[in-house]
């Protein structure tokens, strides 16, 4: 039997990795938690429906060649299994006509030391999501007998887990920083909801980004399921739309973070990195004016990388001016064309999901 799942950050030497699929991914109906995500000029505003076939296929071939740059260079990839999104799903608490996508993984699987745990998600289109995944935790469960497999509390998600009327058509752009700012989101606390990807792990320390898809009531049950560990809330007041932390503030390795100009760490949240000599860089910037077509990320994701190893890193193809950052940072880099991808939830980083990784946990804010 053998050591098959165990990762504490997003640096040490990779070893294992999923990678999502685009097979039968939708664009989702509107419903509480996404209707406040989609920005009121975004040609998917009110759109649902599956994705065209052309962009499924050109998303898979991006990801496809992602696995391909992984496998040869030793990392084992496995993959979800896609279930056909398209279906109408209920519980006691919710109807949603249809559910979403199993891209991307990072948003779903939290990988803490030999624990992989289900999220909580908000988005209602996402509650089965994780059924994509349970193939390969049950075979991680039998090939290694220290892999703990976890869910999280499910949230029920009925109406009162978000707030009503938060969104406002005529609502601008400053309206929103103010809201950011003052830490009001289209959440409620009545129980913890939160998205994997707004977890970064950094050994015993977790920074846990309170934004539109987790809440301080998910803090709070971090904070208690692991007492080992730090907790920390972050906020990045500069975002109009904070959603996940790995277009926001990106570790490379041990001392050093990429943080996007526009959504800086406060003050007051940088003393910890500060007192323990970890230098914080601003993120050079985006090749790209827009998102492609039909995404609902920001050009931000330039910056959502995937760090191989310490001195490695796999950085967009087109993304010139990020590569070209890593690269005077004194990282490798490896170009991966994944553009398209983009549309069906987020860039490298995103898409995959650690299962192993080198190492220990290290106390890196002593
Ligand atoms: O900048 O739109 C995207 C993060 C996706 N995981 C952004 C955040």
């Amino acid at each position: 039997m053998a050591k098959i799942v165990n990762s504490w950050n997003d640096w040490d030497p990779l070893k294992r990795v999923i990678v999502g699929r685009c097979d039968n991914s939708m664009i989702p109906p509107e419903e509480p938690a996404t209707s406040e995500k989609v920005p009121v000029d975004s040609e998917m505003r009110g759109m649902w429906g599956l994705r065209p076939a052309k962009t499924v296929e050109r998303g898979n071939e991006c990801l496809d060649n992602l696995v391909k740059i992984l496998e040869d260079r030793g990392v084992v990839v496995d993959r979800p299994t896609p279930l056909q999104w398209n279906q109408a799903i209920g519980t006691p608490d919710f109807r949603n006509d249809s559910m979403m996508t199993c891209m991307p993984p990072r948003d779903i699987l939290l990988t803490i030391g030999n624990e992989i745990m289900a999220s909580a998600n908000s988005f209602r289109c996402r509650y089965f999501e994780y059924l994509a995944y349970w193939p390969l935790m049950k075979q991680y469960f039998d090939e290694d007998p220290d892999f703990l497999w976890t869910q999280a509390p499910r949230p029920r998600l009925t109406d009162a887990s978000y707030k009503h009327n938060y969104y406002d058509e005529k609502i601008t752009l400053e309206e929103r920083l103010v809201r950011t700012a003052n830490k009001d989101f289209v959440t409620t606390e009545v129980e913890p909801m939160w998205d994997a990807a707004d977890v970064m792990r950094m050994g015993k320390d977790l920074f846990i980004q309170h934004g539109l898809t987790t809440n301080r009531t998910a803090m709070d049950w971090f904070q208690r399921y692991y007492p080992e560990y730090r907790v920390h809330a972050v906020n990045f007041p500069g975002d109009p739309y904070p959603i996940h932390i790995d277009a926001t503030f990106v570790p490379l390795r041990p001392g050093l973070i990429i943080n996007n100009p526009h959504r800086k760490l406060p003050e007051e949240q940088r003393a910890i990195f500060e007192a323990n000599d970890w230098q914080i860089v601003e993120a050079a910037d985006p090749a790209h004016d827009e998102p492609p077509a039909l995404c609902y990320s920001s050009v931000w994701l330039s910056m959502n990388c995937l760090v191989l190893d310490p001195k490695t890193v796999i950085v967009e193809a087109s993304e010139v001016h990020q590569q070209e950052q890593m690269d005077k940072l004194g990282m490798n880099v490896i170009p991966c064309d994944l553009r398209d991808a983009y549309p069906f939830g987020g860039g490298l980083h995103c898409s995959t999901a650690d299962v192993y990784r080198e190492g220990d946990c290290l106390d890196y804010f002593p």
